[in-house]
């Protein structure tokens, strides 16, 4: 299996963790609610309803226009097969679809609107789509996204991992980290070439380090019924 084709079937495992394996209407909802918890936003506040909507607007334009007839959600090989066909396409529709999508993300993950993506805006944001990655992860890969380490992503590095993720056959691309280390790096198939595949940072910041800055509101994620794991 090639190296794309596996970061996006574990994103996409990731993705549905909670939803037993079909992304649809439903699991963006989550998405929305885990996300708008993990930023600090009270259970039906405002703040949340928007979050909530702003995913299931993502739902709407970004998935629901490419379901088969019938279906309600989509499917791993239709998860991967749509991804490849955007990352194998043109670079006009690729930037049009995702790098608008990405460009939306940015605006949802910058919660104080300062512009950049802090350390725990990051956490926040991607505990929303992905709850299995624990902060361990996302601090590691927090590291490799942030190339000029700053200790913020800006824009153009938020976005830019956003499509190299879903889209790069790079092995060198900083996007690739998007979930932390990546999974073809791991897995079975790159056993002979892992070895030197683990050039980066040893000891980044770690779990119980302090936050720079957390701008987030706090550091609450409250639980909510839909946070549940789905035990399929
Ligand atoms: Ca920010």
């Amino acid at each position: 299996m090639d190296m794309l084709t596996a970061k996006i079937e574990f994103g996409f495992d990731q993705l549905t963790a909670r939803s037993g394996g079909v992304l649809d209407g439903p699991s963006h909802v989550a998405m929305g609610r885990r996300a708008a918890a993990a930023i600090g936003y009270a259970l039906g506040s405002e703040e949340e309803a928007r979050m909530i909507e702003a995913y299931l607007n993502v739902w709407r334009l970004m998935h629901l226009p490419h379901l088969p007839a019938g279906s309600r959600g989509l499917t791993r090989d239709e998860f991967v097969r749509s991804n490849l066909a955007l990352a194998d396409g043109s670079p006009a529709d690729r930037e049009a679809i995702l790098g608008a999508l990405a460009d939306t993300f940015f605006c949802l993950a910058d919660v104080d609107g300062d512009g950049r993506v802090n350390r725990e805006e990051f956490w926040a944001f991607q505990h929303g789509h992905f709850p299995e990655l624990t902060r361990a992860v996302l601090a590691e890969a927090f590291d490799h996204l942030d190339t000029d380490r700053d200790g913020y992503l800006s824009r153009q590095q938020f976005t830019s991992s956003i499509v190299e993720y879903w889209t790069s056959r790079d092995p060198d691309a900083p996007g690739n980290w998007w979930l932390g280390r990546p999974a073809y790096m791991s897995a079975a198939t790159g056993s002979a070439t892992s070895a030197r595949a683990g050039a980066g940072p040893s000891a980044g910041p770690g779990v119980g380090e302090p936050v720079d800055r957390a701008n987030v509101r706090d550091r609450r994620s409250h639980s909510t019924p839909l946070d549940a794991p789905v035990t399929s």
